[in-house]
């Protein structure tokens, strides 16, 4: 098979950088590795900066989003349960959009199919191959029969645990990380959420967040450690534990459900420069990942294909590789920032076992400072609803 693009990857990055070409009439085959209706039922992220539901709409992939969606225009963050606003409409004009991930990743694969898009599903044993020169190629298996994509691109949008950034020879690439002591213990309830718009809570006993998918569907989290045991935690503990982290009154606040999903995320900074190696361009969670506290994951994947996506439509429409030489760099001046907010966020909200009473009397004075001086709450309301796209 022949294409202009070979993607791996269907997840947000993948699908939307194969939307965005074909509105450049540019041709891309996707390969990916679980079944469709496995991605489309893998519940990730709730967030969408303003800017990214606006070109979901603008592009002809969000009017469910904008149907089912819930704009919100702050967000309330608990100290030991004492709930202070943040007003993003006011702070910066803008809001955001509470839609899940999945909903995203559904939206765009019917786009695509209906478009005529070519994705293929369930494939195995993917490799990457000359992408040193100009005729790279993607090698898989589907029903154990081997295959291959030749392209003059390759996109890498396969996850942290992809195979593309590892196909990059040592010493090509230099990795930041970070590794946080604590993760996120998440469930999906059907029940309400306890206020119309998320509550981040500080509290002694650990950091809790309270999201949602809509009026009738909560997604609940709370801080544990990186390697929590989710058989220790049965539903009525969770709950327990969700109640008491909202602070005083939250067992009346918060209503149970039925639990519907439930999982235990580890957390960690990570960046890989530079994102491009030859004709291969990671983007999205295979270049960089950020902890959840930011909601910034998925937007930074929509970024980083938003550039590609440019960058081959010069260089098919003029020839011009300015763009594309420009690539990494333009995405890492993104990701930057989005690491920098969502490292300070995390570090403010969380417990760390390792903090000393000096580091978490400066937490304290840090939150008391980021929900009443309206110069520190317009700085996270414009990080948290998204910093311009140029
Ligand atoms: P994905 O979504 O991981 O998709 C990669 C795809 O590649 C496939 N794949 C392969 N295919 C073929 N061959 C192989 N060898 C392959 N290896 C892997 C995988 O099956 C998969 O389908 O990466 P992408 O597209 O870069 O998207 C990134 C986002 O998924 C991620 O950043 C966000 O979910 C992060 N995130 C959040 N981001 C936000 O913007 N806002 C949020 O509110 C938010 N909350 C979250 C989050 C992530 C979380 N978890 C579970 C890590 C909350 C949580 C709890
Ligand atoms: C979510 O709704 O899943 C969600 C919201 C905000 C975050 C992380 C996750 O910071």
């Amino acid at each position: 098979m022949r294409t202009q693009v070979g993607i791996v990857g269907a997840g947000p990055a993948g699908l939307m950088l194969s939307h965005l070409l074909a509105r450049a009439g540019i041709d891309s085959v996707i390969v990916e590795a679980r079944s469709r209706s496995y991605v489309e039922a893998r519940i990730r992220a709730g967030v969408i900066e303003n800017w990214a539901a606006d070109l979901l709409a603008e592009t002809g992939v969000g009017a469910r989003m904008q149907r089912e969606g819930l704009v919100h225009e702050g967000i309330e963050i608990g100290l030991n349960g004492e709930r202070r606003r943040i007003d993003f409409k006011r702070l910066t004009g803008r809001g955001i959009m509470v839609y899940g991930q999945h909903e995203v990743v559904k939206d765009l694969i019917e786009a695509r199919l209906a478009a005529g898009g070519k994705i293929e599903f369930e494939i195995s044993d993917t490799s990457v191959h000359d992408f040193d020169g100009d005729a790279p190629k993607i090698r898989y298996k589907k029903n154990g029969e081997a295959r291959e994509i030749a392209c003059d691109f390759i996109a890498g949008c396969d996850g942290f645990h992809g195979i593309c950034r590892p196909s990059i020879p040592n010493g090509v690439l230099t990795e930041y990380d970070r590794i946080y002591p604590f993760g996120w213990l998440g469930i999906l309830s059907q029940s309400p959420p306890p206020s119309h718009e998320l509550i981040y809570s500080y509290t002694e006993r650990g950091f809790g967040l309270y999201s949602m998918r809509s009026s009738s569907v909560s997604r609940l989290y709370l801080q544990c450690a990186p390697d929590e045991d989710i058989e220790k935690w049965p539903d009525d503990r969770v709950w327990k534990e969700l109640k008491a982290r909202l602070g005083p009154g939250g067992d009346k606040l918060l209503q149970e459900g039925k639990v519907l999903e439930k999982g235990v995320t580890a957390m960690r900074s990570f960046v890989v420069e530079p994102m491009q190696v030859g004709r291969l361009y990671l983007a999205g969670d295979a270049a960089h990942i950020v902890p959840p506290t930011g909601a910034k994951g998925m937007n930074l994947a929509i970024a980083d294909v938003l550039f590609f996506s440019r960058a081959l439509a010069e260089f098919y429409r003029s020839g011009k590789t300015a763009l594309l030489e420009g690539y990494s760099k333009k995405c890492l001046s993104r990701v930057w920032k989005a690491q920098r907010f969502s490292w300070w966020m995390t570090s403010m909200l969380h417990l760390n076992p390792a903090d000393s009473p000096f580091d978490r009397r400066r937490q304290w004075a840090e939150l008391d400072y980021v929900t009443t001086s309206e110069a520190a709450s317009k700085s996270l309301a414009e990080n948290y609803v998204g910093l311009p796209i140029a």
